[in-house]
């Protein structure tokens, strides 16, 4: 399978040396060039949740194994405040997370507004793997989690309790920030990550604790299928980051893999993707979401309404990451 990786992508294993959090290339080094295994998700911590989904599927490991892993490490991360236990509560200081997951067979499951439960990716696939449905919300999904052995915990850490107060009593409204994600003081936000396995199979997962302060009862693209997220076995998987309004208007992981369908990249069908955003909400502007996207060769690729979008990406040849390109910056 390694044998479409060209030069380019071996040389770029040269710029870029091997230690992680350092590595940051011109995507238009090493996109398309093909191959699994392959693992590739949003943000800085995509970093070491590729690590762990690596170790999966290194060892000949399913994909979808590989996603589950991988996606856990930022959500028992207190450190990473916009996915899992210690993420930025909703406007009441409740901690509400979405999750999806999504394999190459097109089986998928998902949990929204779930509290309580540190690994929502895992009852996701427990969703998937145990009901004739697709998604459980709110008290139901914690219900069927604390049925299923998960346990009940208190997300909301010291930190962001203190957050939430100061947030409160400045009664600020509710706003996107963008590039939250990688803001040294509120680093981070949702992991989308998508793998193809020794045996080519397509995996994809989604999770996070949604848009900081929300209004309660929000629920974001993260947990919908075909917004946050969509795997198609044949072709090839879409995420999404950023906000989730505007991707669910837009059924945008959706809208990114029918485009590969149509014979696109995944970086021109991200691209198409974020102009059709363009085209479809007026105030575009004011928002990032960015698309990470693979097709069944393992090529992959991206694109963001905003700069500072980043993605990172794993391969036997690859430890890094990547900034996305902008369609602000084309303008
Ligand atoms: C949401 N899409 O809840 C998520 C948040 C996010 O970068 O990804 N922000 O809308």
């Amino acid at each position: 399978m390694i044998s479409r990786r060209s030069f380019v992508a071996k040389s770029s294993l040269v710029f870029a040396g091997l230690s992680l959090a350092k590595n940051r290339v011109s995507n238009s080094f090493t996109q398309n060039q093909g191959g699994f295994p392959i693992v590739i998700s949003t943000w800085n911590h995509g970093l070491l949740a590729n690590e762990a989904a690596w170790e999966i599927l290194v060892k000949g490991g399913y994909s979808l194994d590989a996603v589950e892993a991988g996606v856990r490490i930022p959500e028992a991360d207190p450190a990473v405040i916009t996915v899992g236990y210690g993420g930025i509560p909703d406007a009441s200081g409740k901690v509400t997370l979405d999750a999806c997951i999504m394999d190459e067979k097109g089986r998928a499951g998902s949990v929204a507004c779930l509290e309580h439960i540190i690994h929502p990716i895992s009852v996701a696939r427990l969703v998937m793997e145990k009901t004739p449905h697709v998604m459980l919300a709110g008290k139901g999904a914690l219900e069927f989690a604390l049925d299923n052995g998960f346990k009940k915990e208190n997300l909301l850490t010291a930190k962001m309790k203190e957050e939430w107060k100061k947030w409160k009593k400045k009664k600020r409204e509710f706003s996107t920030k963008i590039n939250i994600e990688n803001q040294p003081m509120e680093n981070h936000d949702t992991i989308g990550m998508l793998a193809i396995d020794k045996n080519g199979r397509i995996s994809g997962a989604c999770t996070t604790s949604g848009m900081g302060y929300k209004m309660p009862g929000r629920v974001g693209d993260s947990p919908i299928i075909g917004a946050g997220l969509f795997v198609d076995g044949e072709i090839g998987g879409a995420a999404a980051t950023g906000t989730g309004e505007l991707v669910m208007k837009t059924l945008g992981s959706f809208l990114v893999v029918e485009m590969m369908r149509g014979g696109m990249t995944p970086s021109e069908a991200c691209e198409q993707a974020v102009k059709r955003i363009a085209k479809k909400i007026p105030d575009y502007k004011n928002h990032q979401v960015g698309f990470i996207a693979i097709n069944n060769l393992g090529e992959y690729g991206s694109f963001c309404i905003q700069p500072g979008f980043n993605f990172a990406v794993k391969t036997d040849y690859i430890t890094h990451l990547e900034d996305a390109e902008s369609w602000l910056k084309t303008l």
